[in-house]
């Protein structure tokens, strides 16, 4: 587990179901994650930096969201603006390998799907992540300090 866990995240994590169980499961979603085809999403209640919403997803054997069609994203958003509500969620995806380069966490690829908010990304190499944020038309994608602390989606796969 992250040492940047303070005993709060952990608290709150412990209501949090896991993902690791399911094939036993079926096609059911862990505690606590919401069902989109063939993914299970965790809309956080709690806040971290990048690194640190990342080691929660993995803690909960998931990782932060990869948003890779429409259909997907317009489901994303859609639950952010009726049921999450939180300002501002962090997605798995940086240009932190090269600026202006974007891709999810362990791809190679750059994302084959995006949905920058307008004027989006402007950070150049001062904002190297992605947040989905409400102030961005509706949780439009914004590219934001990786150090900031804010909510994030952790996602987990439905296994057939
Ligand atoms: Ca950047
Ligand atoms: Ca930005």
């Amino acid at each position: 587990m992250s040492t940047a866990m303070a005993p709060h995240q952990v608290l709150t994590l412990m209501v949090v179901g896991v993902c690791m169980f399911m094939q036993v499961q079926g096609d059911r979603c862990p505690l606590g994650f919401v069902r989109y085809k063939t993914s299970c999403y965790w809309f956080s209640t709690t806040k971290g930096s990048f690194s640190e919403a990342r080691s929660m997803c993995r803690y909960l054997r998931s990782d932060l969201a990869k948003v890779t069609s429409k259909d997907e994203d317009d489901f994303i958003r859609h639950f952010a603006l009726v049921r999450g509500k939180a300002e501002a969620y962090y997605l798995g995806g940086t240009d932190l390998r090269l600026e202006g380069r974007w891709m999810w966490e362990g791809e190679e690829t750059q994302m084959p799907y995006t949905n920058w908010g307008s004027g989006q990304p402007n950070g150049r190499n001062k904002q190297n992540c992605i947040d989905i944020r409400k102030s961005v038309q509706n949780y439009k994608w914004n590219d934001i300090e990786c150090h900031g602390i804010y909510n994030f989606i952790c996602e987990c796969s439905v296994l057939k």
